[in-house]
């Protein structure tokens, strides 16, 4: 690809989906907007679980199966804090609970979570640019019948089964986008929103002042693709919030949600009816195998969603 490249992204199936981009495009020319709503602080330590999710899939880390965490990992360290009385719902591997001591350890020493980031990143080998999308602390809030909820409380602690009427992006309002930001927006070849649910996922990173404009103003192509299937998230509860936030759960409600801010939606070979009402709203249809079972599935979805860009060299 000429020019570089920004990925805007949330866990898993972003993950999965940059594995893909950099078998296409080199590296070192990607930039990865990350999210930070899901992040918490929990047994003191600092986790950033989508910025985890990514890095550790693509430094070769990731535990495949779960989709997040390290593969093999032990838990001694959880089992014995769990046998001492600690709430231990939140399961943190032993492996994994090193990167947070390391981050942790950088942010109460005053450094931003984005050179933390950059610095573990870097150490584990991670070509591509890794960025928070702010410094600044951005938590996702959810509205529920049992009032609101912390976002891995509801995720995690309650299995993501309440129903969702609502989200906040608590501290939102005053984050700064974390230096290079929007430089990486402006300065892009193209931008790709991976395959992560529109409101958890990218709804934070959308919601840190300056980024939409950024996105709105852009000049370079921007494509997204669909994380609905066949009216269903592949993981995770993307389709019901989208019911219970007032959207048609499909690729055409993941359009709409779009709109105004995507040249083009990559959808799954399943949904090719919806294409022309996509076309309809101004936003290009590109129909692909989305399903990103292994990693030429991955490299051929990223080829998709770059060829859409007219970005990616054959
Ligand atoms: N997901 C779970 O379902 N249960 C867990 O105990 C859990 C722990 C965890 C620890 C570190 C990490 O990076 C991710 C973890 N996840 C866990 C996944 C995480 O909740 C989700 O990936 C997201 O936050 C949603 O994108």
């Amino acid at each position: 690809m000429d020019g570089s490249l920004t990925v805007i992204a949330g866990g898993v199936g972003a993950a999965r989906f940059l594995q893909g981009a950099l078998a296409v495009v080199p590296p070192e020319t990607v930039t990865i907007l990350g999210n930070v709503g899901d992040d918490l602080a929990i047994y003191g330590l600092h986790v950033s679980p989508d910025l985890d999710t990514v890095l550790y899939t693509l430094t070769g880390w990731i535990d495949e199966d779960k989709g997040w965490g390290v593969r093999g990992d032990t838990s001694r360290a959880l089992d014995r804090a769990r046998e001492l009385g600690a709430p231990a719902w939140f399961w943190l591997g032993d492996l994994d609970i090193g990167l947070h001591l390391a981050r942790t350890e950088r942010l109460r020493r005053g450094e931003p979570l984005s050179a933390a980031t950059a610095e573990i990143a870097e150490a584990l080998g991670l070509r591509a640019r890794l960025l928070p999308v702010t410094d600044d602390r951005l938590r996702t809030i959810v509205e529920t019948d049992d009032g609101d909820l912390e976002f891995q409380e509801y995720y995690v602690g309650r299995g993501h089964r309440d129903v969702v009427r609502g989200l906040r992006f608590e501290g939102a309002e005053g984050a700064r986008p974390a230096p290079g930001v929007l430089e990486a927006l402006r300065e892009s070849a193209a931008i790709v929103i991976a395959p992560s649910n529109p409101f958890i996922s990218v709804g934070p990173v959308l919601a840190v002042p300056g980024v939409r404009e950024v996105l709105v103003e852009r000049s370079a192509p921007c494509i997204a693709v669909s994380p609905i299937v066949a009216g269903e998230a592949l993981r995770g509860p993307a389709a019901g919030m989208m019911r219970s936030l007032g959207h048609e759960a499909s690729a055409l409600g993941v359009a709409r949600i779009y709109g105004g801010l995507i040249d083009a939606l990559v959808i799954d070979e399943a949904d090719a009816a919806l294409a022309p009402d996509i076309e309809a709203l101004g936003i290009h249809a590109v129909v692909a195998d989305t399903i990103m079972r292994d990693a030429a599935a991955r490299e051929g979805l990223a080829r998709a969603a770059l060829d859409a860009a007219g970005a990616v060299h054959a």
